[in-house]
């Protein structure tokens, strides 16, 4: 039987960032260095897939700090802590890594140096997000006020609205960012802030590459998992960018194969945090129903790489 044509439209760049590559290698060099168990606190990054890789090879995810014994080594997750999390640990005398990405670090050191001129905090992220959580955290409680929609920004309450500085997650959907920054500078026109949002490079390169694949293609599968943030957005730029199906798969066994009936093309991207060998098991799942073609669909070239940290590249 003579199957179906098929385009293939590959996002490029798509998948792993360098955040992501270098928490992954953190666990992996801690199993190394100090062997099992290695304790993670959270999900190194959200993926299933990765995290089920490393419990495989000895590393004990946990939510907690509270939840690791003092006499074993733990790694936190690329989307960063609170400040409380390493300073109970170092009071533990516990050995801990810091996995956290250097992107994200970066936007605590500018959520601190404007705390430490005098300016209040307005953070925009989402809710709950352990990197909202960690970002907010890097203050005192009650120091940075979350904004999460245009909404919020016309009731927040602020101390001083002259004294005021604002940072963001990175993983969060460049377009509705610049509308919410756009609110936060039409009501305090003297808010400090990144000279545009803290979206990081992988996040922004992602979404362009939709917006270019997602209007050629009849149907859209993003290959991510639904608790990861960036993810999460590439279905919705997709959607917006004009693509009637846009969908989110953590594998090829979640794809809903009734309702891509009568497609003649699709495009797959990745989230940061999803392997390239999820992808590829995906495309050969198409390429069992289909005569697929593969064409990549490619905005942006990245060649960012980032350093483990010294401990782990040093002897035991
Ligand atoms: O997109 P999320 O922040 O939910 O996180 P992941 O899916 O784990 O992707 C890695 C990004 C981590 C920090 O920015
Ligand atoms: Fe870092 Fe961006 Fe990757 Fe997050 S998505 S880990 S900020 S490079």
């Amino acid at each position: 039987m003579t199957k179906p044509p098929l385009t293939v439209y590959l996002a490029a760049p798509r998948g792993f960032c360098a955040g992501v590559d270098r928490a992954i290698k953190i666990v992996e060099m801690a199993l190394e260095k100090w062997g099992a168990p290695v304790y993670v606190r959270h999900e190194i990054v959200h993926n299933k897939y990765v995290v089920d890789g490393l419990r495989d090879k000895g590393a004990v995810f946990v939510e907690e700090l509270d939840q690791c014994p003092d006499d074993r080594p733990v790694i936190f997750s690329a989307h960063g802590v609170p400040k409380s999390v390493p300073a109970a640990a170092a009071a533990r005398e516990m050995i801990y890594v810091d996995a956290t990405c250097p992107l994200v670090s970066k936007v605590h050191i500018e959520a601190q140096r404007h705390h430490e001129r005098g300016l209040q905090m307005i953070m925009i992220g989402h809710e709950g997000h352990p990197e909202t959580v960690g970002t907010m955290g890097q203050l005192p409680a009650g120091e940075v006020l979350l904004v999460e929609t245009v909404e919020d920004v016309a009731t927040v309450e602020v101390r001083d609205p002259d004294k005021l500085a604002f940072v963001t997650q990175t993983t969060l959907s460049v377009d509705d960012t610049a509308d919410i920054v756009a609110a936060l500078q039409a009501r305090f026109p003297n808010i400090v802030g990144p000279h545009k949002e803290d979206i990081c490079y992988a996040t922004t390169n992602r979404q362009e590459a939709v917006k270019a694949m997602a209007p050629k293609a009849d149907a859209m599968l993003v290959v991510g998992a639904p608790n990861s943030s960036n993810s999460k957005r590439l279905v919705e730029v997709g959607a917006r960018a004009g693509c009637d199906y846009a969908q989110l798969v953590q594998r090829a066994s979640d794809i809903d194969w009734r309702a891509l009936e009568g497609i003649s093309s699709i495009g797959i991207t990745a989230g940061a945090s999803a392997p390239e060998n999820l992808v590829n098991e995906v495309i050969d799942a198409f390429r069992d129903k289909y005569d697929v073609t593969v064409e990549q669909v490619e905005t942006a070239v990245e060649n960012v790489e980032f350093k483990v940290p010294r401990v782990l590249r040093e002897p035991a």
